[in-house]
């Protein structure tokens, strides 16, 4: 079935827009699509007008949390004699997120030209762009195209004759999910080993090397050239009030046509679900992540609730990094959040108890039930170690941890019931069990 003319113009390719011309990501192709005029119009503005401008957009972060852009720029102290920093957080590493890679990959000069902007407006000289260590192409890409824009003055000293000063460097981390944790990936950045660090104080005020920083993901400051180009109006044309402009949502899963689809926010997941081609055939719909695996799962009964900030997390949830992996029936809730704390019991830095033990235990019990040997005492267990992580962990990995077993047992109990009182077949074998008691 297509999908209706309404739902069809949900679909605001802005970020996306040149990601099907061939050879976007050259420099020479990107100028003769309008790229760099956001800068150029950018330096006729006064910097703080920049910030003002962000700030009108209503722009969020899409790394995950959704805190105000421009309130963050607005935050980074002026004239305080210390060197200001802007480091792009390109650690995507949310299982289910598949937004920035193809960002960078399609179109990298769209971030040089949002880092470039964004320097202007926070007074930085100094931008670093934190990669994720296995996103080796990604990373090469960008190498090229940092060199393409400071062989053609985008880049370096004195650009475009204006006198303003920008160095940026490429730098991968070595695959750590925790340093997509800003503060773990300033640690990273500055040689350390990535763990977080006690905030406040946040990096706006003691970042990189204790200096002003604003640390912003990938896809937020690749808007910033079209805000700057169409305007604070045309930008509040997409999604809602509080959560503006378009979304790239990457859908992936029991769908017939996953990928990345870029919607104005508010978009709901029946309408999604349209533009994609629905389910695939013989599956139909149990469970799905709104914004990844740190967010609480929902259900069918979630289908029209619009995914934006503000909704999702009206209904117990977060839009996260917007990344919508759907299961099926044939999908297992245990299973699935098994895996899920699988992950995060590997990723856990270690540093505060609630979260390196709660991990490795709940993995335990998780296999446990999944190997048949599983008892109603462990849905007690898991959900009071939920209650020891949430809130109680040094950072959000361990409150994220908890959102899929949390969830999970709310909605799925029965799929919990099914392996203790052996209605399901075990779907691990008991051999895994070793060391689990
Ligand atoms: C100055 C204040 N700055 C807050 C800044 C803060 C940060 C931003 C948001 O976690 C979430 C997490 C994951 N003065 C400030 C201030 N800030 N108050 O605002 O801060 P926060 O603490 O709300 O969030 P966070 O620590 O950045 C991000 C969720 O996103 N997530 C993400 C997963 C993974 C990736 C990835 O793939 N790399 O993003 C998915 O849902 O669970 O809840 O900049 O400094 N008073
Ligand atoms: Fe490290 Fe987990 Fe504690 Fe975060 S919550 S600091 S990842 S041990």
């Amino acid at each position: 079935m297509s999908p209706s003319p309404e739902v069809l113009q949900k679909l605001t390719p802005v970020l996306t827009k040149r990601w099907l011309s061939p050879d976007a990501w050259r420099i020479n192709t990107y100028e003769k699509l309008d790229g760099y005029l956001g800068l150029k119009k950018a330096l006729k503005s006064h910097p703080d007008d920049l910030i003002a401008l962000v700030k009108d957009s209503g722009l969020r972060g899409r790394g995950g949390a959704g805190f105000p852009t421009g309130l963050k720029w607005s935050f980074i102290p002026q004239n305080d004699g210390k060197p200001h920093y802007l480091v792009v957080n390109a650690d995507e590493g949310e299982p289910g997120t598949c937004k920035d890679l193809p960002m960078m990959m399609n179109d990298p000069h769209a971030l040089i030209e949002g880092i470039v902007i964004t320097c202007y407006a926070i007074r930085a000289e100094r931008a670093y762009i934190y990669i994720r260590g296995e996103a080796v192409h990604a990373a090469r890409r960008l190498r090229h195209a940092v060199a393409e824009a400071y062989a053609r003055g985008y880049l370096g000293k004195n650009i475009l004759g204006t006198g303003l000063n920008v160095e940026l460097v490429v730098h991968s981390g070595a695959g750590a999910y925790i340093c997509g944790e800003e503060t773990a990936l300033l640690d990273s950045l500055e040689g350390f080993r990535g763990q977080p660090r006690l905030k406040p104080p946040f990096p706006a005020t003691h970042g990189l090397y204790s200096s002003p920083t604003v640390v912003n993901n990938v896809g937020t400051i690749a808007s910033v050239p079209y805000i700057v180009l169409g305007g604070v109006d045309w930008w509040r044309t997409m999604g809602t009030e509080k959560s503006s402009g378009p979304m790239i949502y990457s859908l992936s899963g029991r769908v017939v046509n996953p990928g990345q689809y870029e919607c104005t926010m508010g978009i709901t997941l029946r309408e999604l679900l349209e533009l994609c081609g629905g389910m695939q055939p013989g599956h139909e719909l149990k469970f799905w992540t709104p914004g990844g695996s740190s967010t609480p799962l929902f259900t069918a009964e979630h289908l029209d609730v619009p995914l934006d900030f503000d909704s999702v997390a009206a209904q117990g949830s977060m839009l996260g990094t917007t990344a919508t992996q759907i299961f099926s029936d044939q999908d297992c809730p245990v299973y699935a959040t098994y895996r899920w704390i699988e992950f995060y019991a590997h990723e856990s830095c270690g540093k505060c108890t609630p979260c390196r033990e709660g991990n490795y235990w709940m993995v335990r019990i998780l296999r446990r039930i999944l190997s048949g040997a599983g008892t109603y005492d462990d849905l007690d267990t898991l959900l009071d170690a939920c209650d020891n992580l949430l809130g109680r962990s040094f950072c959000a990995l361990g409150d994220g941890a908890t959102s899929p077993v949390t969830s999970s047992i709310k909605y799925f109990k029965q799929d919990y019931l099914d392996y203790i009182e052996g209605r399901k077949k075990p779907l691990l074998d008991a051999r895994e069990l070793v060391g689990a008691h």
